[in-house]
């Protein structure tokens, strides 16, 4: 006997739409928490899987532990792309975030080819770079002193942005130079929230909404005549760097022995710069929420780096002795995944009659959102503190005895995060370097988390002010950031 998949009432043309627009509340703050808090409140009262119609289409939900884990299974099922990454979608071929299927050719070539440029190796040649991005900030904070309130995920962004596009194609969008965004990031954000909106918006309204549908005409396309002037730029400018650009430029598949097509390579560029930069940024910003919330944790961890690496310069090699703000970051990632959610569906090869996922009939059209941020605070697992800030039960002793499922804030299988080495040696400098050098406070004491959600989740409204440790000043810092 199979299991009814519930529902919550649904409306003619809209469908369910209501239920994710107002199941948190209206006003500004519910608008910008946007649906993933609105699908978690839909989970209380519906149950760890449900079913919503949306645009004319049904749209499944899971939000606990144990079906999720089913879902992971790679032998049955896959990442199919939701209507959000759909939306990402330019004329440009498919870059790998969006690809249809992991079975899509232009998936398997660019994967292929750019899993060595991802891999430990490359990665540990970018730290210089990653260091060069990282001090701009920190000598900015340093400079602006005490009194400047820290507009934290905005200073976060403009490092996490720099940093991807630097590392990848040797691009420098100096971002701490700028107080307005570079129109090749307007651009980008135009073009995912204006996707993100559509989802939400009928389809027939989405037809006479001209304005906004020739904006994002336009985004697109500056986004692609950008990337591919670049991809042109460096095949006429050869250098031997050793980054993404290069690895695609020059790299053939091992399989076929053939070279990527220029405007797939143009495409996996915006690629990286999407994926890279805002899900890092914001896994920062909550990282530094979280540790000023509980001061414990806080001290625990410029403990370390004082430990670690005292008042010298920081090194590749130092970062993995930095334990617990590992287990802070993965702790962070565990509460709010800045990714908060991804798509499962039946893979083709799957030869049962009907696949079946706790009782629940799982339709081979279908694909399920999987919503992470609700399932790794499953009181199954983590017990009845999951709610909790608590980096203890990320160090690697009690991380690795987790059930396998338990935490995928960088997705699953073939599909998982290619960029999972990149964030966390970005992420784990940074935090170091900050640490080692500020003492940091939250603006308002009384601050309370509220979500900002795009294609990713950060907190929004959250200001810090950071005061130099005592005996550092701009000037020394600036020679400990630049000592050889
Ligand atoms: C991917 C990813 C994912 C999956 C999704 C789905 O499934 O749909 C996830 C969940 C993620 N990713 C997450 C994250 C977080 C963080 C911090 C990050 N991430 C970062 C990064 C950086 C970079 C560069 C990246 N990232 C990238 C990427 C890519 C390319 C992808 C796709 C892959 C494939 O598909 O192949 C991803 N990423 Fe990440």
């Amino acid at each position: 006997m199979t299991k009814e998949i519930p529902s919550p009432p649904t409306l003619p043309i809209l469908g369910n739409l209501l239920n994710i627009m107002h199941a948190t509340g209206s006003g500004e703050d519910a608008r910008d928490a946007g649906p993933i808090k609105a699908l978690e409140r839909l989970a209380d009262q519906y149950g760890p899987i449900y079913k919503l119609q949306l645009n004319g289409q049904e749209r499944i939900v899971c939000a606990s532990y144990d079906l999720f884990e089913e879902l992971c299974d790679e032998t049955r099922f896959y990442k199919t792309p939701g209507p959000a990454l759909q939306s990402l979608r330019t004329e440009l071929p498919p870059g790998l975030f969006v690809a249809p299927t992991e079975n899509h050719p232009d998936w398997r070539q660019a994967h292929r080819i750019l899993m060595p440029a991802f891999g430990p190796l490359a990665i540990r040649n970018m730290f210089d770079e990653m260091h060069d991005v990282a001090s701009q900030l920190v000598l900015k904070w340093a400079r602006r002193g005490p009194e400047y309130k820290i507009a934290v995920t905005e200073d976060f962004t403009r490092l996490t942005l720099d940093t991807i596009a630097l590392c990848a194609m040797d691009f420098r969008f100096n971002s701490f130079y700028h107080d307005e965004m570079h129109p090749f990031v307007s651009a980008m954000l135009g073009v995912l929230s204006s996707g993100l909106r559509r989802q939400r918006t009928p389809k027939l309204i989405q037809k006479f909404q001209w304005s906004e549908n020739e904006q994002l005409a336009k985004d697109s396309s500056y986004l692609k005549e950008v990337s591919k002037n670049i991809v042109r730029h460096r095949r006429e400018n050869a250098s031997d760097k050793k980054d993404l650009l290069n690895a695609m430029l020059n790299g053939k598949d091992p399989k076929t022995g053939e070279g990527m097509r220029d405007d797939l390579i143009a495409s996996n560029m915006i690629t990286f710069l999407i994926a890279g930069h805002e899900t890092t940024s914001g896994l920062l910003s909550f990282a530094f929420h979280n540790m000023l919330k509980n001061p414990v944790t806080y001290f625990k961890a410029q403990q370390e780096v004082d430990r670690v690496i005292g008042r010298g310069k920081i090194t590749v090699d130092h970062l993995k002795d930095f334990p617990y703000i590992n287990a802070i970051l993965r702790e962070t990632l565990r509460l709010t995944p800045t990714a908060p959610a991804f798509t499962r569906g039946v893979r083709p090869e799957n030869k049962e009659d009907i696949p079946i996922v706790g009782g629940y009939k799982i339709k081979r059209e279908w694909s399920v959102l999987c919503l992470i941020a609700k399932i790794q605070k499953d009181p199954k697992i983590y017990g009845e503190d999951a709610n909790e800030f608590r980096p203890e039960r990320m160090l690697d002793e009690e991380f690795n005895k987790l059930p396998k499922a338990a935490w995928k804030p960088f997705g699953t299988g073939m599909r998982a995060c290619i960029g999972r080495p990149f964030a966390w040696q970005e992420a784990l400098l940074v935090t170091a370097l900050l640490l080692q050098n500020f003492d940091f406070k939250m603006d308002d004491p009384n601050y309370k988390m509220r979500i900002k959600s795009n294609l990713t989740i950060k907190p929004k409204g959250f200001y810090m002010r950071a005061s130099l440790r005592e005996g550092i000043t701009p000037i020394t810092l600036q020679h400990t950031l630049s000592a050889s």
